[in-house]
């Protein structure tokens, strides 16, 4: 039974013509999917419908050929012949209640047209900026232009009504969409009607809103996603100017849809924004206006989102990542069931599929994407196979998972974890400085397992081959982790680093472990996830002189695709590390190291006490081996399959872990496809002539 203080968040709310059931709204969000994936994309947005979402958006779609973000794999309505894929995806958004809404997206100084070669429009001639600063430039909207797009826009939005959508987004935030192009100073130097004044730059969106207005709006809700605040100072559209253009503006759309200035404030990693972190930037701005609000926040406590509302900050709560985390959390507290929400953790593995161009993952969710592809539902597992009971051994996120998933398939199983304590690595990683909320991969599952009378864990249980013979389990799962290399071996190194005996050298396991060196502690990262960046700061924090060494151009480079790096680096440079770039190590000794160059023959020494190396990481795979040396007595000993899973096999970041573990309870006792694909995707059809 749902708790009488979440009442409020199912009131039946409007938003223009429409009313949506509830108020859980489904921000747009990516993939990595998009246009090349569509029914994988269907399929998971189908899945936010099945798990009670009132409102569920698209990710941003190309509106117009004349502005197209390639490489990133988004949506496309270019024409008409893009209906039938973002028809087949609001059927689905809408099979189970939820409206139906699609974000238009006119990039501006934000599209770099690589693929359609177009010469990019914006309101002002400047350059185009990407993620990899494409040498290109916008030529400025001449009073022509701003016609004909007015013109797309209508036609953009009639497609949208034929595609089966009932709202529609307009993209003017996190620095991207054209709206927002137009509302700051920074982007918008035109001394025409539609520059200088507030009045003036906000002429471009009172048009638009118009024009849509007058061709869809009887039936179809607008939505107008602003920046709360630009935060590049004085020349941007501030959070001041916002209230003011909502005040000028107060009936313009039908729905005014928050989101912070940039996406990597908006879309903040849990490492450095708290859930509701938007919330001082809204709060007041419902004064202002007639129409409902909707605002993010990383939003899993639905005390949290109840007071949201109950205070007239917001009517919808937004959720992107919280909804990929879990897309059954609207049904699950309307059920009561808010200890069954798999809460996000906000380590951004999300958008690391839209920013590689891939399939998106979720460390919590490892469903996510695969619903289509895979046939996975997040909360329904296949049925069990021929065999009965399975032996995990190992408690980290993938042996979790598995476990997890094993007994929802109707396995009995047995943990044994090695430590003390249940969860591996997220266990040990949980405790380093603002990693604390990806702990959650733990709780979520222990507290699950925890109702079960179908599962045992067995902590302190380190077990041999010997042991796993005599205990006779038919299936043998092997998530016994890995362990990070003392010897330096990763990229730049792909044999052992030249270090004297005497050198002290530390990995971030001892430091787990609570082995933190002192004095002057050279950090050399040769991993580039977050890592190297995580024990520059703990030692910097206990007190350490840290110089942090990495090839990479960029501090824990691979964050630029978690959108982190950006605050990483301010946060080690604020913490005293010194950070030095575009090196490598070629030698340690006892009381220094050789740093070299990665472009020239330039060297340089530094004093050092001790370094800690973050390089890579070495597969737990002894007992696995060892059970591999026995396999002609596995039969006898009733053992029908042993694997090696997650970190063990392959070491990679904890979503790929979970993901393994999932695959594998999945998997377990079916049918052996051979050479076949294991999964499902589309192929773009040759044309004829
Ligand atoms: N916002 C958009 O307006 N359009 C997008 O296409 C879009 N893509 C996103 C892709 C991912 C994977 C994520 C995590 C966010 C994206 N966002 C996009 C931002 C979200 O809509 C949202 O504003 C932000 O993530 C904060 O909400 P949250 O804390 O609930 O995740």
């Amino acid at each position: 039974m749902r708790d009488s203080r979440y009442d409020i968040l199912f009131e039946p709310t409007k938003i223009g013509p429409l009313t949506a059931k509830n108020r859980f709204y489904q921000v747009p969000h990516c993939n990595g999917g998009g246009y090349r994936d569509p029914s994988a994309a269907a399929e998971m947005r189908k899945i936010k419908s099945e798990g009670g979402w009132g409102v569920i958006f698209t990710e941003q779609c190309e509106m117009h050929h004349t502005s197209e973000i390639t490489p990133f794999i988004e949506l496309r309505l270019w024409d008409d012949n893009d209906i039938p894929q973002l028809r087949k995806m609001s059927d689905r958004m809408k099979e189970h209640g939820a409206l139906a809404g699609i974000q238009l997206a006119y990039s501006g100084i934000n599209g770099p047209n690589l693929y359609t070669k177009e010469v990019p429009m914006a309101p002002s001639a400047l350059p185009i900026r990407t993620f990899t600063n494409d040498p290109v430039q916008a030529r400025a909207l001449s009073k022509r232009d701003i016609r004909d797009l007015r013109r797309w826009f209508v036609n953009a939005a009639k497609r949208s009504k034929e595609a089966g959508f009932d709202l529609i987004n307009l993209y003017g935030a996190h620095g991207f969409g054209i709206f927002q192009h137009f509302l700051s100073r920074a982007t918008n130097q035109r001394t025409d009607e539609y520059g200088g004044s507030l009045e003036n730059r906000a002429r471009f969106s009172q048009e638009v809103i118009a024009d849509i207005r007058d061709a869809v709006g009887d039936t179809m809700a607008i939505a107008l996603r602003v920046s709360l605040d630009e935060t590049i100072g004085e020349l941007g559209f501030s959070n001041a100017e916002l209230r003011d253009y909502v005040e000028m503006n107060k009936d313009l759309p039908d729905l005014w849809d928050l989101a912070q200035g940039t996406w990597e404030d908006c879309s903040g990693p849990s490492r450095f924004k708290a859930e509701g972190a938007q919330q001082e930037l809204v709060r007041g701005i419902h004064e202002l206006t007639d129409k409902p609000i909707v605002g993010v926040g990383r939003f899993t406590s639905p005390d949290v989102m109840a007071k949201q509302v109950r205070s007239g900050v917001l009517d919808f709560i937004g959720c992107a990542r919280p909804s990929i985390a879990d897309p059954f959390m609207p049904k699950k507290i309307e059920e009561g069931r808010i200890e069954d929400i798999r809460e996000c953790i906000g380590c951004n593995i999300c958008i690391t599929g839209d920013m590689t161009m891939s399939i998106s993952r979720c460390t919590q969710n490892p469903t996510f994407m695969e619903e289509w592809r895979k046939g996975w539902h997040p909360e329904k597992m296949n049925p069990k196979g021929d065999s009965d009971n399975v032996l995990v051994v190992g408690s980290g996120p993938a042996g979790l998972e598995a476990a997890w998933a094993l007994c929802r398939r109707g396995y009995q199983v047995a943990v044994a974890e090695s430590r003390t304590e249940i969860g591996g690595r997220v266990t040990r990683e949980s405790k380093l400085p603002g990693l604390s909320e990806w702990g959650r991969v733990v709780d979520y599952r222990q507290y699950q397992l925890s109702q079960r009378s179908d599962v045992d864990i067995f902590l302190d249980s380190k077990l041999s081959a010997d042991d796993i013979m005599e205990f006779g389990f038919e299936n043998v799962a092997i998530a016994t982790g890995a362990t990070w290399r003392r010897d330096g071996v990763a990229r730049q190194h792909v044999v052992p680093l030249p270090m004297s005996s005497d050198a002290r050298i530390y990995t971030p396991d001892d430091l787990m472990d609570g082995n933190i060196p002192e004095g002057k502690v050279i950090v050399f990262d040769d991993d580039h996830y977050y890592m190297g960046g995580v024990m520059a700061e703990l030692l910097a924090k206990n007190g350490a002189d840290v110089t942090l060494i990495t090839p990479a151009a960029y501090v824990s480079d691979w964050t630029r695709n978690t959108l982190e790096q950006v605050a990483i680096h301010p946060r080690l440079v604020e913490a005293g590390v010194d950070i030095v770039l575009n090196r490598g190590i070629t030698e340690i000794a006892a009381d220094h190291v050789v740093s070299n160059c990665v472009y020239t023959q330039y060297t340089q020494k530094f004093d050092a006490d001790s370094v800690v190396m973050v390089a890579g990481l070495k597969e737990n795979n002894e007992l696995y081996e060892a059970l591999l040396e026995r396999e002609d007595e596995w039969e006898d000993a009733g053992i029908k399959s042993v694997k090696l899973i997650g970190d063990a096999n392959a070491p990679g970041p904890i979503a790929w872990a979970t993901y393994a573990g999932h695959r594998y309870a999945r998997e377990l006792d079916s049918e052996d496809i051979g050479d076949e694909l294991p999964f499902r995707r589309e192929i773009t059809a040759v044309a004829v002539d």
